[in-house]
C-alpha cells in the first residue's frame, strides 16, 4: 500500500529522492515452479521527510509476504556477523552486569545467532521472529523463540509471562516494521525503567555517501539518521543515551535507548555533525539519484565490455541487496552466468526478477569464471579471504560501489 504521510511524524509533504522503478521482492527467491509464474513487482522509491528527517520508501508490502514462509535469510551464514554479534552481546553482559536474574529479549532474533551468547552464560532470553525457518532453528538450538511479529500485543504477552526486559536488542528490524511508531511504543512498554534497548540500523549517511542504493528494497521501509531516530524515540518517551557508528552492513548506527533522560557526548556530537552537513535537509539527497544512474551506466559498460571480450562473469552473494543491484542493472544471464552463496537454503533457487541460478560457492573453483561481481560487498574482506584460492588462480572480483573496481 502506498503511504501518503511520513511513517514517523505523519507529515505529508514528502520529498522525492530516488525512484528505482517496480521491483520484485528481494528475498522472494524462485524455484523451478515459481519461475513459470508471474512475479509480483512493487514500486520502490525513496522519499525524505523535511519535518523529522526520516528517509523512507513509499510502498509497504504486507509483512506476511516478506518474512514468513520460505524467508531465506539466516544470520549464521556470516562469520563476520557472528563475531560482531558476539561482541555486542558480551559488551551488554558486562556493561549491564547481566546475570541469571536478568531478562533479555531480541526482536527479529532470526536463528538465535546472537541470543545464544546469552544462553551460554545462563542469562534468560526470549527471541521473537516471524520467519518460521530461522525461528525453528533457534528453538532447536535451545534459544527460546516465539514465532510471531513483535508488536504491542506481543510485548504485553511477554510482560505477563516474564515481566519487563532489562535489555531489548533490535538489530536490523526497526527499518522493517510498517508500524514504526507502534514498534517503538511496544519497545518502550516492555523495557524496564533502568533497562536499555540496543538497536542497530543501517546509517542513511553511509547509504548516500557510498552510493549503497542496493540496500534499498521493500524489507527496508526506513533509512535512519540519528536526527530521525532521536525524534522517533522522543515521541515515545525514550532517549538516545548513546550512539556508535559501525562498519557492519555498509555502515550502521547502534543506539542505546532508554527511559533515562541522559545522552552521551557522542550523541550530541553526531547530531551536531548531521546538522552541519545538512543531513536534516532534502538538499543532502539532491544529487543521489544522478550518482546512482551514473553508477549503473558505469557498471553496465564494464560488464558489457567483459562479455564482448569473451570473458565469463558470475556473481557472489544471493543477498537481498544483490536482488536490487541485479534488477536495477537488468543483469540477467546475458551478462552473468550464475550467483554463488554459502547459504544452502538458497541453493537450487533463482534470483528474483533476473532469474540467475544460485549455486554453492565451490562452483567458483570448479568453473573458474574470469570475474565475479561481489553482490555481498558488505562482507568483502571476509569473502575475498575465503576465495583466496580462486583469486590466486587468476580470478578477479568486481566490487560494485561506491565506484566499480576490480580486485
Ligand atoms: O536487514 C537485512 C540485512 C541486514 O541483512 C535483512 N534484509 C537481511 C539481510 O540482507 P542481505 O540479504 O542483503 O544481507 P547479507 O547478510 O549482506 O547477505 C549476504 C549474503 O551473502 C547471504 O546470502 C549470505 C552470503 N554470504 C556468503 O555466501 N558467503 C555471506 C558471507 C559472509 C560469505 O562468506
Amino acid at each position: 500500500m502506498q503511504i501518503t504521510a511520513c511513517r514517523s511524524c505523519g507529515e505529508s509533504d514528502l520529498v522525492d529522492i530516488l525512484d528505482l522503478g517496480d521491483m520484485p521482492l528481494a528475498d522472494r527467491l524462485l524455484d523451478q515452479t515459481s519461475l513459470e509464474e508471474p512475479e509480483p513487482r512493487f514500486p520502490l522509491n525513496l522519499v525524505f521527510c523535511p519535518h523529522c528527517s526520516l528517509v523512507q520508501i513509499t510502498y509497504t508490502v504486507a509483512p506476511e509476504e516478506l518474512f514468513c514462509r520460505d524467508y531465506p535469510y539466516y544470520s549464521s551464514f556470516s562469520p563476520a556477523l557472528l563475531a560482531h554479534s558476539k561482541a555486542n552481546a558480551l559488551e551488554l553482559i558486562a556493561s549491564r552486569r547481566l546475570s541469571p536474574k536478568s531478562f533479555v529479549v531480541e526482536i527479529a532474533s532470526n536463528d538465535g545467532y546472537l541470543l545464544k551468547n546469552f544462553v551460554e552464560r545462563g542469562i534468560p532470553v526470549l527471541g521473537i521472529d516471524p520467519a518460521e525457518g530461522p525461528a525453528g532453528i533457534a528453538n532447536a538450538d535451545g534459544v527460546a523463540t516465539w514465532n510471531r511479529f513483535f508488536d504491542m500485543p506481543t510485548a504485553e504477552a511477554i510482560r505477563q509471562e516474564h515481566g519487563r526486559a532489562d535489555v531489548i536488542i533490535a538489530n536490523n528490524v526497526l527499518a522493517h516494521v510498517a508500524d514504526t511508531n507502534g514498534l517503538v511504543q511496544a519497545i518502550a512498554s516492555l523495557l524496564n525503567t533502568d533497562g536499555v534497548a540496543s538497536i542497530e540500523v543501517p546509517y542513511v549517511r553511509d547509504l548516500v555517501d557510498h552510493c549503497e542504493f542496493d540496500t534499498i528494497y521493500h524489507e527496508h521501509l526506513c533509512y535512519f539518521s540519528l536526527t530521525a531516530l532521536t525524534k522517533l524515540f522522543g515521541r515515545h518517551g525514550l532517549t538516545v543515551n548513546h550512539v556508535q557508528h559501525l562498519d557492519i552492513h555498509g555502515g550502521s548506527l547502534r543506539v542505546h535507548v532508554g527511559h533515562r533522560p541522559d545522552s552521551s557526548a557522542a550523541v550530541t556530537e553526531m547530531l551536531a555533525d548531521e546538522r552541519a552537513i545538512g543531513l536534516d535537509s532534502s538538499a543532502y539527497f539532491a544529487n543521489f539519484a544522478g550518482r546512482v544512474r551514473a553508477l549503473k551506466t558505469e557498471l553496465l559498460q564494464q560488464l558489457d565490455h567483459l562479455r564482448t571480450q569473451g570473458y565469463r562473469v558470475a556473481a557472489y552473494g544471493a543477498a537481498a541487496k544483490g536482488a536490487t543491484m541485479l534488477n536495477y542493472l537488468g543483469a540477467d544471464t546475458r551478462l552473468l552466468d550464475y550467483v554463488v552463496d554459502r547459504n544452502f537454503h538458497k541453493h537450487g533457487k533463482f534470483m528474483p526478477g533476473q532469474h540467475l541460478p544460485i549455486l554453492p560457492t565451490e562452483r567458483l573453483e570448479e568453473d573458474r569464471p574470469d570475474f565475479v561481481l561481489l553482490l555481498a560487498w558488505n562482507f568483502a574482506s571476509e569473502i575475498l579471504t575465503q576465495q583466496s584460492r580462486y583469486r590466486e588462480a587468476g580470478g578477479r572480483f568486481i566490487i560494485p560501489s561506491p565506484e566499480p573496481r576490480v580486485v
